[in-house]
Order: structure tokens, then C-alpha cells, then sequence
């Protein structure tokens, strides 16, 4: 539908694909034995998140219930309104599996008491005269409530009303003057939501393997840097990759390889030549006419990317080529029609990268406040001068750790642990229960746990650069305090709590490895309680969302 809908998104999928084989035929060079076959990489890069805008409490609800029916719950509460000044009048959750967490949409609320109060009537007025569920979709996420599932023809009757009403775009909006009194007001992002007919994809966002290599490619294919400064793009992301792609990067990107798989490939090598040779490669796969993205309607892509550097591996790295200038048709009441444009969808990308603890989180959130600063001074800088750019911007993030064994030592990212099976041969004569120790001598192995949801601030910049609008002040009288309670009462659901599936894979992992090497009983009493109580709470949430 989206594809359809948006060439260049369509097209960007093949730049994406693209990318990721490149990496994969260099990963393949490093490590003997490593490889993705054609269905692996079409489902790795086919990891996908949407993102969807509300304008009632009552359609939240109800998209609530749509998700249900696909086992997607609402993970983690985004409070939009509070970022200081890329705040939004928008508050969030996503909703995901948590199990198959690969697909995710990001879903939000147009919190309308930030507006004066004629506007805010208007607004309402205007979004209760749309009905985005048929009489029918409503009958059928009643009924998966009530059954606690659908069978296959109903089930396949509610895809065919998201893709043939209620995530479609028509083209079509209502209230030409609301519409521009929003946008001049600096609520554009409620015209975005307000005037149109249905919860149309605002994106949708593939997945990559290198973030530097994808950027660079879409800036070449959109026309926007020459072959030369190409060259030099790909060719360093290429550099980096080469110099971060350790076991545990395979281990974080290609999740359906096992620890084992991984430590039997062999050791391969890569030159300075090979970097030549893949960059000349990329080149010429990327100047076909199928890629020419100049001849699209488009508006070039963001100068930098959301996030951590690229030599942090922690949370997301997010970028994105800019909201397309759209044609639309205003209909109004007496039927009259004005031909207009809209500037709303964009075209996301992300890489995923470890989840953070609590400490890990707040040292991500100073550095990120100190890199924004640096920018601030120069905000240019980007444009200008690429290379210095981005050490300016890592130079921000110094601080942390930046390879996973690393990270975890220092309690930064959390970690899934298991015994090796030189651990399980060894059971009898284990002793210490510290962890490090246990990894080091090779009875214990880990990886890291993926970050699966989403970050306010990245998502700030994101709707910012797209909406041409940075921030939206509140201008109701009062600011409005918006918490998770809120959201979770307007769509009558829990909203799962993502640190503590977090922190509860990573408990249960050390439960099991201290009882599989028989250490329960060595192991402190309150570190014991500590890990047993991470669980605990782990299993009750998932008891929660499940009943
Ligand atoms: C949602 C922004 C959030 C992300 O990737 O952080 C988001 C929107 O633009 O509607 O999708
Ligand atoms: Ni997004």
C-alpha cells in the first residue's frame, strides 16, 4: 500500500536492499563462512517501523484494539510535550510484539487542550465529522476483544480494511482555513492530523546494517552529493564498518545466527584494495536508471543523523530523506474544492543497536544534551564539513564504552548470558560467581540485548526537520502534565513497561547461568533476592499484557 502510494519510498527500499548486500558481501570477505541468502536478507531488511498520527481519544482506543488483533501491545509511554524546544503537542506509545518485536508502529495523540480554546473546538469539531473504521472494522476488533482472536477470513477482512480505509492516504483533506490557521499558528502538526480523512502511514522505516553507507548512497541517488564526495562517504563507512564488525556486531545484525554459528566462521581479512574495489562496486550498482531518484518528486535528505555516533553502539541511529511536498484536494462543506500541497511524509531509516540501562541511559542523555549544544554553536558544520562533523559529534558521546564487552562491565547496556559448553564440562570445579570472571576463563558467553522501541528526542528532531516546524509551544494557559496512566486509561490497556523486559531477559539469563554451573548457593543472598525480584517483576508484566 505504502509503496504504491509513495514511489520514492519504493525506491529507497532498493537503495536499502542494496546497502545491506554490500555489507553482507563484505562481512562474507571477513568472515569465511559467513553469508545470507536471498529470503535472510529480504527479511532482514525487511524489518520495518510505521508511524501513525491520532486525533482522538476515542480513535486511539480503537487503534489500540486494531493492534490487538496482531498481538501488538503498547510498549513504553513518549511524552512529546515536554522536550524543551522541539516539543510537540503529541503524546505516545508503539505498539509491537514482544515477541516478533520486528514490526513496530509508533503511534500518536493529538493532545488538543495545548491549543486556545476556539481553536481547540474547531479541531474538535472538524475531527468529529470523520469516520476512519467502517461499521465493519469496528464489529471485528470487537470481536477478536471478545474472542481473543479472529479466524483467518475475518482476520483477513480487517488487513483489507487498514490498507483500503483506514491507514490509506486519499489525497483528500476538509477546512482549507483550519488548515492554514494551524500551519501559521505553528500547529501544523495538528492540520497534519485534523483535516485529513484517515490515520494515513506517516512513514514507514526500513532497516539497516550500516547507517553511513545507506545515508551516503541516498544523497548520491537523490542528486545531492557527486560521485566524488560519494566515493569518500562510502569508502569511510566501509573503513568503519570493517573496524567495528566484531562477532558481537554479527551476533546484534544477523539475530537468526546462533553464538556457535558465529565462532565457527573463519578469519577472513580486508585491504585497503578491497575498500577500493567495494567502493568502485557500489558505484556502479547505485548509477543505474532504476536508481536515479533526482527524476522523483523529492526534497533532499537530512544533513546528519539522530543519535548516537556511529562508533556508539547503543539504542538507534535514525535519518531520513525529507517530507515530500504532496498534492491535495480540500473539499469543503458545500462542496467546493481547492487544489493544495501538504508537506507531512517522510522516509525513515534506522540501525538498531544495544539497549541501555538506567545509568547507560542517563550518560546517553548527557552526552546527546552536550552534542546538541556543540551543534548549536555551529549548526552548519554538517553541510559544510562532513568529516569534522561527525568527530565533533563523537567527540560529545567520549565518555562511553564503545565495544559490548566493554559495555557491559560497566553496566551500561544489558546483557543475555549462557553457560559454554566448556562451562558445562566444567560444571564441578566452578567457584566464583562474578560474572566478568565467568566470561573471561570461557565457561559463560554473552550478547547483547536489542533495543527494540524508540527515543523521544531523535523522534523530536525527526518530526521537527519534516514538519519545517521547530517545536510547537503550548498555548493553552496552563501546560497540561501528560503521564502513562494517561494514555493507558484512554485505550483501557497496560503499557508495557520496556526496561523491565530489559532488565528481565538479562535477570533470567544469570539465574539460569549461576544454577546450570550449580552456584545458586554460592551466590550473595541479596544478589540472589536482586536478580529473583528483576524477574519477578518481568513475569507479572508478562502475565499482565497476556490476560
Ligand atoms: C512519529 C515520530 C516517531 C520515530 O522513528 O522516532 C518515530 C511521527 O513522525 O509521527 O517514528
Ligand atoms: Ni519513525
Amino acid at each position: 500500500m505504502f509503496g504504491t502510494e509513495v514511489p520514492l519510498y519504493d525506491k529507497s527500499l532498493l537503495v536499502n536492499r542494496l546497502c545491506n548486500q554490500v555489507v553482507v558481501e563484505f562481512l562474507s570477505k571477513k568472515y569465511q563462512g559467513f553469508n545470507l541468502n536471498d529470503e535472510q536478507l529480504d527479511k532482514t531488511s525487511g524489518e520495518r517501523h510505521g508511524a501513525i498520527r491520532i486525533g482522538t481519544p476515542e480513535e486511539y482506543r480503537r487503534v489500540a484494539g486494531f493492534f490487538a488483533a496482531f498481538d501488538m501491545e503498547p510498549h513504553n509511554f513518549y511524552d512529546m510535550t515536554s522536550l524543551g524546544g522541539k516539543s510537540q503537542p503529541i503524546i505516545a506509545t508503539a505498539f509491537r510484539s514482544r515477541l516478533n518485536p520486528e514490526h513496530r508502529v509508533f503511534c500518536s495523540l493529538l493532545m488538543i487542550d495545548s491549543f486556545t480554546p476556539d481553536t481547540r473546538i474547531r479541531v474538535e469539531e472538524r475531527l468529529s465529522q470523520r469516520q476512519v473504521f467502517s461499521d465493519r472494522a469496528r464489529e471485528l476488533v470487537a470481536k477478536n476483544q471478545e474472542q481473543g482472536g479472529l479466524n483467518e477470513a475475518d482476520a483477513e477482512e480487517l488487513v483489507r480494511e487498514g490498507i483500503s480505509q483506514i491507514f490509506k492516504w486519499t489525497g483528500r483533506a476538509h477546512d482549507y482555513r483550519l488548515y492554514n490557521e494551524l500551519c501559521d499558528t505553528g500547529f501544523k502538526i495538528a492540520a497534519d492530523i485534523a483535516c485529513f480523512e484517515s490515520h494515513h502511514l506517516n512513514h514507514l522505516t526500513p532497516n539497516t546494517f550500516c547507517m553511513n553507507l545507506y545515508t551516503a548512497a541516498m544523497k548520491f541517488c537523490l542528486g545531492e552529493s557527486d560521485e566524488d564526495t560519494f566515493r569518500h562517504r562510502a569508502a569511510n563507512a566501509l573503513n568503519w564498518l570493517n573496524g567495528v564488525s566484531d562477532r558481537d556486531y554479527m551476533k546484534l545484525h544477523f539475530r537468526h545466527l546462533t553464538l556457535e554459528d558465529i565462532n565457527a566462521y573463519g578469519n577472513g581479512c580486508i585491504s585497503a584494495e578491497d575498500i577500493s574495489t567495494f567502493t568502485d562496486q557500489i558505484v556502479e550498482r547505485l548509477a543505474v536508471d532504476a536508481l536515479r531518484l533526482s527524476d522523483l518528486n523529492h526534497s533532499g535528505f537530512k544533513d546528519f543523523t539522530e543519535g548516537p555516533p556511529a562508533d556508539t553502539p547503543i539504542l538507534l541511529r535514525q535519518d531520513s530523506y525529507k517530507a515530500l511536498t504532496e498534492p491535495v484536494t480540500f473539499v469543503e462543506a458545500d462542496g467546493s474544492t481547492t487544489a493544495a500541497v501538504h508537506t507531512a511524509r517522510f522516509g525513515e531509516i534506522e540501525q538498531r543497536f544495544y539497549a541501555t540501562t538506567p545509568e547507560g541511559r542517563k550518560l546517553y542523555d548527557e552526552c546527546l544534551a552536550n552534542a546538541e549544544n556543540v551543534r548549536a554553536t555551529n549548526p552548519d558544520l554538517a553541510k559544510q564539513d562532513f568529516d569534522a562533523y561527525q568527530d565533533s559529534y563523537a567527540a560529545s558521546f567520549a565518555a562511553f564504552p564503545k565495544t559490548l564487552p566493554e559495555l557491559l562491565k560497566k553496566n551500561m547496556v544489558y546483557g543475555r548470558y549462557s553457560v559454554t559448553t566448556a562451562g558445562k564440562q566444567q560444571r564441578q570445579e566452578v567457584s566464583t560467581t562474578d560474572i566478568d570472571a565467568l566470561v573471561e576463563s570461557g565457561l559463560v558467553q554473552y550478547e547483547g540485548v536489542r533495543y527494540e522501541d524508540f527515543l523521544p528526542f531523535s523522534a523530536a528532531g525527526i518530526f521537527a526537520s519534516n514538519l519545517g516546524q521547530y517545536g510547537t509551544k503550548s498555548a493553552a494557559p496552563e501546560k497540561p502534565v501528560y503521564s502513562k496512566e494517561t494514555l493507558e486509561q484512554i485505550m483501557g490497556r497496560k503499557i508495557v513497561d520496556p526496561d523491565e523486559i530489559y532488565s528481565g531477559i538479562e535477570a533470567d539469563s544469570l539465574l539460569q547461568v549461576y544454577s546450570d554451573l550449580n552456584l545458586l548457593d554460592k551466590l550473595e543472598a541479596s544478589e540472589q533476592k536482586k536478580l529473583e525480584s528483576r524477574s519477578a517483576a518481568y513475569r507479572s508484566m508478562l502475565n499482565e499484557i497476556s490476560s
